[in-house]
């Protein structure tokens, strides 16, 4: 039995560190790594789950080719790579090398992602995407209001005297920051819950509001009036850190419970009782989610509530301020990838074009200079994952050629020409950075690559020899196979970071030397003004949003269609406990949890439309449609429906059918929330 260092690098805050026990050829147990305090209690079961899924019979062991009926047949490696060579060499004489779409998703996180950019480059450039599924609403309006985005040690929240949980579900989504708010709340604290739903955090909370979706804009602004009306403000940090106070003191002025509680559809007195909690109780942390960001007003909506903490002086102290991304161990750029948040820059000497992720569909369509021909997918699901499916799914149809590298058959993959199989987390070493904790850690190779599958960096290589690329070109570049190889190129990138190395990191995770275990401890800000910005005029400048949070409705509401609207209900699209987006739902240990999905309404509205408990409904708008049981639900504020996101197509419960290819307010986000739709017994 030998025992590893590793961490999970899922798309998830936790980044669990984590020691692997092998023996012959297996794991045969999974434990925590003491080293990364952030995730003492260990792996979920989506982490224990993993025992079963790189020996999951599904998994794709060899390349795959589509046949003339639909389905797919094994092909060599050499075979497959010829031809994806010859289709690569074809559509760049014919229509430039931008005519290939390189679509990289969040499937893994690691250094060695950056190595599919490098060889693109090397091919002569290609169309790329811009902006983000995620989370870039939030980072812009956190990196326009405090300058950049981090957060102080998930374990600082212990020491907050109250706790506002807004628009995330913690208790599901982040599940070691639960007993840190458990300690807070173990020492007198309180937590508030702010959701639609109600969710396994809200069990949890004192108290819940449940606004109308995309209308938390309106609560921040109307507790902000009331906490400056009652003489609540920081008088001394706002005068010596805040930038654009007495305009947004104005604009806040505007709002009070009375308002908000018409606009966001929660009790004034709820409202007016948060703001009188806000006034007794110091520190204050918010810990804000990424469901809540992704409207057309939401980029506005997470400034406005940055300015509670900034009049209150709530930053920058033990128990105090923001947390939303900890970019901290963020030390290299590659790190960042894929969640980079702007149009990637042009690299020296190569025309890249860009598309935007949350209108990838509609984009790949119009793009017209070049048209795109052929598509090379990685680490992503957009199939399922992207706004507005039917129309990437039309996108991806109308193009020549598509290849998919996957470790199952998902949505994407069966679309592809060529499937080529995707090693798992534990098959090759990488250098990986998280969103919540702090710390750099290494995802250890502890077990061969089953059947014929191999690193994309291997695959990557395999192609440029094919195609012509000198060998020379790739150093430096995209490592050469071997473990040592590997372990070389990774020891490079650590080697200018101070206390980073391979040897350390093999121990466990490590703190970037910058480490701030209070973020902003020392008042300072990163923006133009080097305060706290309440009032941005790169906001406008950039967005062409009004300079301060003004309230607006999100572009898709029930509001703005009067009434007479034929999709009436909200359909959120939350994710869930056991599954990290598309991935995980097709395992047994899993589907014994969570066997299907199901359509969450309110039983007010499942009354009128005659919808009963487990009966087949239509959940659809003008742009799709899907059907599932009905699960009548009293949590769910009514006038909204709720799917959790990632079920495949053939499971019945893909939610993107529904929602639109349309971008946030800021940082190019997928606007997934602004989803009117309507249900009915079919
Ligand atoms: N188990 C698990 N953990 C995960 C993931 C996963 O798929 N599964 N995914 C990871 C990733 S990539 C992400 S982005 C994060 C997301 O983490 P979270 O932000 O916690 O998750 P979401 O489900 O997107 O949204 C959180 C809550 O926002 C609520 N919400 C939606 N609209 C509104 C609104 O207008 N106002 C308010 N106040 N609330 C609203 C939803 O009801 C939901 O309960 O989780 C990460 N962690
Ligand atoms: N309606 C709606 N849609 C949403 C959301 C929502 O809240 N509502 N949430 C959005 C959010 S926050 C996110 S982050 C996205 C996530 O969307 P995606 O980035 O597409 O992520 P996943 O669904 O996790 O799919 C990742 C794929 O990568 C594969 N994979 C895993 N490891 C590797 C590897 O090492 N190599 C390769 N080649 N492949 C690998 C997995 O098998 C899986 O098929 O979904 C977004 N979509
Ligand atoms: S999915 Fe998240 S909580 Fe589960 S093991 Fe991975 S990092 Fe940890
Ligand atoms: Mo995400």
């Amino acid at each position: 039995m030998s025992v590893h260092t590793t961490a999970c690098p899922r798309n998830c805050y936790s980044t669990c560190g984590m020691r692997v026990h092998v023996a012959d050829g297996k794991i045969r147990r999974i434990e925590p790594h003491a080293g990364n305090r952030a995730t003492p209690e260990g792996v979920c079961l989506k982490g224990l789950s993993y025992v079963e899924r790189v020996r999951s019979p599904d998994r794709i062991l060899q390349p795959l080719r589509r046949t003339s009926s639909g389905s797919f047949e094994p092909i060599g490696w050499d075979d497959a790579l010829d031809e994806i060579a010859g289709q690569l060499h074809r559509v760049r004489e014919a229509f430039g090398p931008q005519s290939l779409l390189y679509y990289a998703g969040s499937g893994t996180k690691g250094l060695l992602n950056a190595c599919g950019m490098e060889f693109w480059r090397l091919f002569g450039g290609c169309t790329t995407t811009y902006g983000d599924l995620c989370w870039p609403a939030g980072l812009e309006a956190t990196r326009l209001t405090l300058g950049d985005n981090r957060h102080s040690a998930p374990w600082d929240i212990a020491r907050a005297r109250l706790i506002l949980m807004w628009g995330k579900n913690a208790a599901e989504t982040n599940i070691h920051q639960m007993p840190f708010i458990q300690e807070a709340l173990a020492a007198g604290g309180r937590l508030v819950v702010i959701d639609p739903r109600r969710t396994e955090s809200v069990e949890k909370a004192d108290l819940w509001l449940r606004p109308r979706p995309g209308s938390d804009g309106a609560l921040a602004l109307a507790l902000c009036g009331e906490v400056i009306r009652s003489g609540g403000v920081d008088t001394e940090f706002v005068a010596n850190h805040v930038h654009g106070y007495e305009e947004f003191c104005r604009l806040a002025l505007e709002h009070d419970a009375e308002r908000a509680a018409e606009i966001c559809e929660v009790p004034a007195n709820r409202i007016r009782e948060l703001a009188s909690w806000i006034l007794a109780t110091r520190p204050m942390t918010i810990t804000a989610g990424y469901g809540m960001q992704r409207y057309t007003n939401s980029g506005q909506t997470v400034r406005a509530i940055l300015g509670l903490l900034a009049i209150t002086g709530n930053l920058g102290r033990p128990g105090a301020g923001w947390v939303y991304a900890n970019l901290q161990s963020h030390v290299f750029d590659e790190v960042r990838d894929p969640v980079a948040c702007y149009p990637p820059a042009e690299p020296d000497g190569v025309v890249r074009v860009s598309v935007s992720t949350a209108r990838l569909g509609r984009d790949l369509l119009d793009q017209a200079e070049p048209p795109i021909r052929m598509a090379w997918v990685e680490r992503g699901n957009p199939v399922t994952q992207n706004p507005d499916t039917n129309v990437v799914l039309e996108a991806l149809r109308s193009l020549e050629y598509r290849v998919v590298v996957d470790q199952f058959l998902t949505d994407t993959a069966r679309e592809a020409d060529i499937v080529l199989p995707a090693k798992s987390m534990f098959e090759q070493t990488d250098v990986i950075g998280a969103y919540w904790h702090p710390y750099v850690q290494l995802r250890q190779k502890v077990l061969e690559p089953p059947g014929e599958v191999k690193p994309e960096t291997e695959i990557y290589r395999l192609l440029a020899s094919k195609l012509g690329i000198a060998p020379s070109d790739l150093d430096g570049r995209i490592p050469g196979p071997s473990d040592e190889e590997v372990e070389a190129f990774l020891e490079t990138r650590l080697a200018p970071h101070e206390g980073l190395s391979l040897e350390r990191l093999k121990e466990g995770p490590a703190l970037p030397a910058s480490h701030e275990e209070v973020a902003f401890s020392g008042s300072r800000f990163a923006t133009p003004s080097g305060r706290v910005e309440l009032a941005s005029d790169e906001a406008a400048d950039r967005w062409g949003v009004d300079r301060l949070p003004r309230y607006a409705e999100p572009e898709e509401s029930v509001r703005r269609a009067g009434g007479s609207n034929r999709y009436p209900l909200y359909l959120m699209t939350p994710n869930t406990k056991n599954r990290i987006h598309s991935q995980f739902g097709n395992l047994e240990m899993i589907r014994r949890v969570d066997p299907g999905p199901a359509v969450h309404v309110h039983p007010e509205d499942a009354t009128v439309r005659g919808i009963e408990e487990a009966a087949l409904v239509r959940v659809f708008n003008a742009r799709g449609e899907f059907r599932l049981p009905a699960r009548l639900d009293s949590g769910l504020k009514s006038g909204c429906v709720s799917v959790t996101n990632g079920w495949w197509i053939p499971e019945g419960g893909t939610v993107n059918f529904c929602s639109p290819g349309k971008e946030t307010d800021m940082g190019h986000g997928a606007a997934f929330h602004d989803t009117l739709v309507e249900v009915e017994a079919v």
